[in-house]
């Protein structure tokens, strides 16, 4: 990288400003739902200094405030492609794949994102991108007739492309050029209120799949939620009405618990927005596409907590299955809560059973170290420090409910269970990243670190 190059994390944090900004003006119940999401987090700071020193010793507090992330749905393979290669201009890498296919939604997805812990903490930004699916729509005509306005769409502007070339051949962007980069790259996520189609298609395309119009009418992949994260996302969601507010009747993921996991989830519902389509100058179309989203992240799971988890998830599931209206909204939760009294609720079990990853350093207490210890060992003799690693990725069954909440509750179908990760890379360019070996590594890491350290001291 040359010296006139600035950084891909200073870049991410530029472009992570300028979208949380146009989607304030663009969709208001986003900054009232920021400005309350800021005043609960100040609350539980201010109330719980062992979380605020946590979250300082992990690095977070910093970030807090300004993580977000976002969703898209493509519709082309070039798309997609194409997209890898713009949020690789800010170091956001595909991570994970989802198969959404199982949850009657015809689309399969992976997140963008940093990966290395420093990039992280600068500014952890993620976009969860989808790619439509048109295997999964019967309908042959209609599916050509997709595919068609598909391939004539340009969701890139030229010079876009340009700086994604520039900053590929010269290793980065300068300074005035990230800022153009910025500018352009916000175009393709821009919600535009006149159609690729006329009416008569787009309620084609809406009966078949809700998700079909909304990623075939559209000139581009207008974001459509940009999520910030809470430190108390019960607060949030019960603070909601009093600002006018309207959430989803149950918070998708763990139930409330001390020690929080993976990752908990609520929404409130699609804005319903006029649009013109092809050929009807009075804007007479109505179209939901754009909603809000709140979050609060917990301890990354190793495989064996992952699979306990999704067993229990099951289990809950299928006792209460939560309806699309809410009506059983409370006998879901109280499953939810008594299926998983089971997974231990603290730290130091969590580690003990190796349900989650860790982040190793050594405490400041002086004294030899024996070679031969476990880090369990050594953090019960108090030689190291676990912090628990913040989950980073998504949920696909959290993913579906957010899906479906904002599709409207008739757009539940239900497609064979149809993971296609083969086609994604294919399609994609480049494989995902495995987030449990993100995990492994990061931990692995932080405890040779911490091992070295103690064993400089002890020499
Ligand atoms: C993406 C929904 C998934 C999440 O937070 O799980 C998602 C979409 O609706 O396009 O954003
Ligand atoms: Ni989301």
């Amino acid at each position: 990288m040359s010296h006139s190059h600035i950084s891909s994390d200073e870049i991410r944090a530029r472009f992570a400003r300028a979208m949380s900004a146009m989607y304030r003006a663009e969709v208001p119940a986003y900054g009232t739902l920021v400005s309350l999401v800021e005043r609960v987090n100040g609350e539980v700071l201010a109330a719980d200094e062992a979380e605020a020193s946590r979250l300082s010793r992990t690095n977070e507090l910093d970030r807090i405030n300004e993580e977000r992330h976002g969703a898209i749905r493509l519709g082309t393979a070039a798309e997609l492609s194409t997209i890898r290669r713009l949020f690789a201009v800010m170091g956001m890498v595909p991570v994970g794949y989802y198969d959404l296919s199982v949850a009657g939604v015809p689309v399969h997805s992976t997140a963008f994102r940093p990966v290395d812990p420093a990039a992280l903490s600068a500014n952890p930004f993620r976009v969860f991108t989808s790619l439509l699916r048109l295997d999964l729509i019967e309908d042959e005509a209609l599916r050509a007739e997709a595919s068609a306005v598909l391939e004539t769409r340009e969701i890139f502007t030229p010079a876009c492309r340009d700086l994604i070339a520039r900053a590929e051949t010269e290793g980065g962007l300068g300074e005035a050029e990230a800022d153009a980069f910025v500018e352009e790259a916000l175009e393709t996520f821009r919600w535009h209120d006149t159609a690729n189609v006329d009416g008569a298609l787009y309620r084609r395309l809406d009966h078949a799949h809700r998700l079909l119009a909304d990623v075939v009418a559209f000139k581009g992949p207008h974001i459509n939620h940009l999520t910030p994260r809470t430190l108390d996302i019960d607060t949030v969601q019960a603070r909601m009405p009093q600002d006018g507010i309207a959430p989803k009747a149950v918070i998708e993921g763990p139930p409330s618990r001390r020690v929080p996991i993976l990752l908990r989830q609520t929404s409130f519902k699609a804005l319903e927005e006029p649009v013109a389509f092809l050929g009807d100058e009075e804007r007479e179309g109505r179209h939901t596409a754009r909603f809000g989203e709140i979050e609060q992240r917990g301890l990354a799971l190793t495989p064996k907590g992952q699979a306990l988890y999704d067993r229990l998830l099951a289990e809950a599931r299928a006792r209460v299955t939560p309806a699309a209206d809410g009506s059983n909204a409370d006998a879901y939760m109280a499953a939810l809560c008594d299926v998983f009294s089971v997974f231990p609720d603290d730290l130091d079990r969590l580690r003990t059973e190796g349900l989650g990853y860790f982040r190793y350093a050594a405490t400041g207490t002086p004294g030899g170290i024996d070679a031969g210890l476990s880090a369990d060992e050594l953090v019960a003799a108090g030689m190291l420090r676990a912090d628990p690693i913040t989950y980073e990725d998504f949920l696909p069954v959290s993913a579906a409910g957010i899906f479906q909440s904002n599709l409207g509750d008739d757009a539940a179908r239900s497609f064979e269970a149809n993971p296609s990760q083969a086609r994604f890379e294919a399609d994609l360019g480049a494989p995902v990243a495995d987030f449990h070996a993100l995990y492994a590594e990061a931990q692995a890491a932080s405890l040779a670190r911490a091992r070295a350290d103690l064993a400089s001291r002890a020499g």
